[in-house]
């Protein structure tokens, strides 16, 4: 059974701050991010050549975006807006080819994000004096450790497990019962499933999770398995890592760190700004950081925002879900599928499991997809196989609007994720 939370603050002034009030501290820091830049930064002095500094919020969306290429292109160093002797840590974006995208923090950035990170946990009804197990890999991935500095700053005590090991981290759990954990989706799905039949019998209250896209029918199985509330966290190390964002206990929308961050939304093909409600590329740019400050950077990431107050009184804006990247968006004989499309229609199906693999392949010149699921063990329903493969099939032609190919895989054979992000699409056409 899962239990409600009640969300709680961290640093209620702020989080509760009138939006008037909100958005006069925006601009002030966004001057000073501005001047911060040209002054420090020879590629945002060139580019901001020519732009006057903003005298309104407004005047953003005369900016250029900041593009994961310009980190490449500057690798390691070349975007940092302050001398390499005072920085006191450096992170790097997961992926596993090439470089890594490098980010670099003073101690007050430190700071700053231990605090967005704390209020994340705060509102999540995770209280000080509560064990934290911390599931998220330690290491250049911010995940770790940003959830760790998060957790002391607001009184919570942090187990640093990192990812991997699972038969252990289960021992853990059993062991210490701690209240709260975070991770990947993908890695609470392979807990749920190794707790298997014995059922949730941990004393885990919530889960915060994130680093990856999921969707409301992945949480609901991963609620029931691990007998916790879920929580979705939302980060990108170029930004900050973990604490751009995150759901309150009411599990009403991402609260997004507005007087740290300015979100925008735009349409992915022509940069234009979009009004709240409607879905397109969010664009971040940061207010307080100091070693690495970025302006309108270009997430990939597709979601919405709001602005209306929440109900438990924050004036944050909130986004949705992320329902894909502008760049995980498979083109499939002419139309644009995301896997979490996918997710969404699967994990509905009663009968299937919540693991699944898509292959994309060229046959010819034709495209073809094939969606590998497997059965639900612990599911009642009597379909055969065949019957439950014809569900999907049509499932997937409505949602999709395309036919797909599906195979029913032992239970267990999918990749599982053993801590990390789980990479569920293999594209075999290039
Ligand atoms: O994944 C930071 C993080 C750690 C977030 C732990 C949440 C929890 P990167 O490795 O730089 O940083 O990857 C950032 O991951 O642009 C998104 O595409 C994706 N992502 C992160 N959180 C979510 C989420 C960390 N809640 C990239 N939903 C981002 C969907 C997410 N996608």
């Amino acid at each position: 059974m899962t239990e409600a939370l009640t969300p709680g603050f961290h640093r209620r002034e702020i989080e509760t701050m009138p939006r008037e009030e909100l958005e006069r501290l925006q601009l002030e820091r966004l001057q000073t991010t501005v001047r911060h830049l040209r002054s420090n930064v020879p590629l945002m002095a060139e580019r901001l050549d020519g732009i006057d500094d903003p005298t309104s919020l407004d005047d953003l969306a005369a900016m250029p975006f900041l593009k994961k290429t310009d980190l490449r292109d500057n690798y390691p160093f070349g975007l940092l807006a302050v001398p390499r002797e005072e920085l006191a840590r450096v992170h790097a974006s997961s992926g596993t080819t090439g470089k890594p995208t490098v980010v670099a923090y003073t101690a007050e950035d430190l700071e700053m994000w231990a605090e967005c990170v704390a209020r994340c946990l705060r509102g999540a009804g995770v209280e000080p004096g509560w064990m934290l197990h911390n599931a998220y890999g330690y290491g250049l991935f911010t995940g770790g450790l940003g959830m760790h500095m998060g957790a002391e700053e607001a009184g919570i005590n942090c187990i640093p497990v990192s990812g991997g090991n699972t038969e252990r981290q289960l021992m853990l759990i059993d062991d210490f019962a701690p209240e709260a954990m975070c991770c990947t989706p993908s890695y609470a799905l392979t807990l749920a499933e190794l707790l298997g039949e014995k059922g949730p019998s941990t004393s885990m209250r919530v889960g915060i999770l994130g680093a990856e896209p999921w969707t409301n029918e992945t949480r609901q199985a991963i609620e029931t398995g691990l007998g916790m509330i879920a929580v979705n966290i939302y980060g990108l190390s170029e930004v900050l890592g973990p604490g751009v964002s995150c759901e309150t206990a009411d599990r009403d929308g991402l609260v997004i760190m507005e007087d740290h961050f300015i979100p925008e939304i735009v349409d992915p093909d022509t940069g234009e700004r979009l009004p709240d409600g409607e879905t397109g590329v969010l664009v971040l740019t940061s207010l307080s950081k100091r070693a690495f400050p970025v302006l309108r950077y270009w997430t990939g990431d597709l979601c919405s925002l709001t602005r209306e107050p929440s109900p438990c009184g924050r004036t944050h804006a909130r986004m949705s879900f992320v329902v894909g990247r502008a760049d995980d968006m498979l083109v499939i004989r002419g139309v644009n599928v995301y896997p979490s499309q996918v997710e969404h229609t699967l994990v509905g199906i009663d009968g299937i499991s919540p693991h699944f693999q898509l292959v994309v392949e060229r046959d010819g010149t034709l495209d073809t997809l094939t969606i590998r699921g497997e059965r639900d063990p612990a599911s009642a329903s009597t379909a055969s196989d065949a019957e439950l493969v014809k569900t999907v099939v049509e499932a997937m032609r409505s949602s999709l609007g395309i036919g797909a190919a599906v195979t029913l895989n032992e239970p267990g054979s999918l990749p599982r994720s053993e801590g990390g992000k789980l990479q569920r699409t293999i594209d075999q056409r290039a």
